[in-house]
């Protein structure tokens, strides 16, 4: 193959700093002449062991995936990396990208998402580099690649013809190889080795039992079909909305009450499946429903610390665990309990790396839908959907009891996000800024039954490496444990997203039914009160309320 390299000149673009996972912009950005190069190539000059080295290579299949991956391959070529590994198709959910990146050893990844943003010619479009450890670069390697970007002066490029990516095999082209590989094998077989498949498989056996899984037309469809359907015998349509479409069918792949309402509508309808699952755009997040059940993801992540002991990979024990600020304490209660420790860190996967790298925690949880566990260093949709079927086929109950019953041990943790999406940004922060400007008075301060006993920005010391990360969202903590959160989105493309994190303890069983937006109803009020969220936005009532 005739190849020839050049060397493009090119000047910095002053907006390719990484947000919470990764740089995520409009495709329309991405496709402005030398953008995606730029931001690829300083990748390529801040992490020198790439050259000769090996690349993990895929993304959630949306609009413009193919594309950049064959921009991604040729600078690949002209920067020396050694070996490609690409996902069939050009498709690799988050969490099978960090196990490919983990398996084969590599020198890191880059992922080609924005994760549940639309897809589409007017939609997002996303690239993160992962580190050889598999998870999202820390904010010390995500510095450098900006830094890099904003000084960049020219990239390298091989120009050669588009590569086959739809067939599995290897191709060499010039001095690198290119490995297509399938997308789901190895991410089967590590699930294997977690979970007890006999069991999931006796379940679906039972005429009782039923399940859905909404892919939402994204990454997971594939991966759920081979373990759901194939492997676990779950009968064929099982999987709703399995074929990854490049605009994801139009929708909002996120798993949420309001983007996965069919699903939900399908749970909670009279005799509906026992149990429903949802995934994201790249296949890290989860939503777990039972009949007329949701299940926090807060409450999600303290369940399944709580019974890890009944599932295979975890029989031994876990370590400890982490969650992010603003997801709820229930985790919290579990650690205690079980006399483990817990870490409360920044908003984004990145944060947990080093704790399980150091082998500090084992199960780790946001209140946006993500847990994960070691087993990568991504969070982990369909692990999480594993987690609980395996469950489910253990302790032969329903996913409602297991959750109530969780709350009888531990008290019901109460929790809301009210997400005030696409606001003008000038507006978000002086809302912010109202909350800000009062954090040293808020203490002490009585309102209704809630005082406050802390009012601060969340800042982080990462145990390990001494990191420090500031200005992570205003908290006010209540005496009792009640909390607010505030803070920005650092994944969106227009405009900006507040989100209101709200969250109360309840220790009374008879009120553990409570409907969770009344139950938080004064607290809500507080939030209002103390940030002026509508008065600054102008808008009534938030755009997503899980
Ligand atoms: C959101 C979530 C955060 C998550 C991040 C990436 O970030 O709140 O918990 O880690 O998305 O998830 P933000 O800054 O918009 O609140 V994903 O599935 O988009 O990779
Ligand atoms: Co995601």
């Amino acid at each position: 193959m005739s190849m020839k390299i050049r060397r493009v000149e090119t000047t910095p673009f002053s907006d390719q700093k990484p947000g919470t996972s990764g740089l995520r912009k409009k495709v329309k950005v991405f496709r402005q002449p030398h953008y995606l190069e730029n931001f690829v190539q300083a990748v390529f000059d801040v992490r020198p062991s790439l050259k000769g080295g090996v690349l993990v290579l895929g993304g959630d299949g949306r609009y413009f995936n193919r594309e950049a991956i064959q921009i991604i391959l040729r600078m690949a070529l002209a920067n020396g990396v050694a070996r490609v590994i690409v996902g069939q198709g050009g498709i690799l959910s988050t969490p099978a990208a960090s196990c490919l990146i983990r398996k084969y050893k590599t020198q890191g990844g880059l992922i080609l998402s924005a994760s549940h943003n639309p897809g589409g010619p007017e939609e997002d479009f996303g690239i993160k580099f992962n580190t050889p450890n598999g998870g999202p670069a820390p904010e010390k390697v995500t510095g450098e690649i900006h830094e890099r970007a904003c000084e960049i002066t020219h990239y390298r490029i091989a120009d050669i013809p588009d590569l086959d990516l739809d067939t599995p095999g290897r191709t060499t082209v010039g001095p690198m190889v290119v490995a297509v590989v399938d997308s789901v094998n190895d991410y089967a077989e590590l699930m294997q080795s977690l979970f007890d498949f006999d069991r999931m498989q006796a379940l679906f056996k039972e005429d009782r039992f039923s399940m859905r899984f909404d892919a939402m037309h994204a990454v997971t469809g594939p991966y759920a079909r081979r373990i759901l359907e194939d492997m676990l015998g779950a009968p064929a349509g099982t999987v709703m909305n399995g074929q990854p479409l490049e605009d994801f069918g139009k929708g909002h792949p996120d798993p949420n009450l309001v983007h996965a309402k069919g699903l939900v509508d399908t749970l909670f309808r009279d005799n509906g499946p026992d149990f429903g699952a949802a995934s994201d755009g790249d296949g890290d997040r989860n939503m777990i429903l039972g009949r007329h059940f949701f299940v926090t993801p807060s409450d999600s992540l303290a369940v399944l610390a709580a019974n890890a002991h009944h599932v295979p990979g975890y029989a031994k024990g876990i370590r400890g665990i982490a969650r992010s600020m603003p997801t709820s304490q229930a985790a919290d209660r579990v650690a205690e309990k079980m006399g483990i420790e817990c870490f409360e860190t920044p908003t984004g996967w990145k944060y947990f790396g080093n704790l399980m790298d150091a082998g500090r925690v084992t199960l780790c949880g946001e209140e946006s839908f993500g847990t994960s566990s070691d087993h990568v260093r991504e969070k982990d949709g369909l692990w999480a959907v594993l987690f609980w079927l395996n469950l489910l086929a253990v302790r032969g109950e329903s996913v409602a009891d297991i959750v109530r019953d969780h709350w009888r041990q531990f008290g019901r943790d109460f929790y809301t996000r009210h997400d005030y999406e696409g606001v003008d940004a000038a507006q978000a922060e002086a809302a912010m800024n109202q909350v800000r400007g009062q954090l040293t008075a808020l203490k002490g301060r009585r309102f209704g039954d809630f005082t406050v006993a802390q009012a601060d920005d969340f800042a982080y010391t990462d145990p390990v490496d001494g990191s420090v990360a500031e200005g992570q969202g205003l908290r006010v903590l209540f005496e009792g444990g009640a909390r607010l959160v505030f803070r920005l989105s650092g994944t969106g493309t227009a405009g900006a997203t507040l989100r209101l994190y709200v969250e109360r303890h309840e220790a009374d069983p008879a009120r553990h039914g409570e409907d969770t937006q009344e139950a938080l109803a004064p607290l809500i009020g507080i939030a209002e009160e103390i940030a002026g969220i509508q008065t600054h936005t102008g808008r009534e009532t938030p755009s997503v309320i899980t």
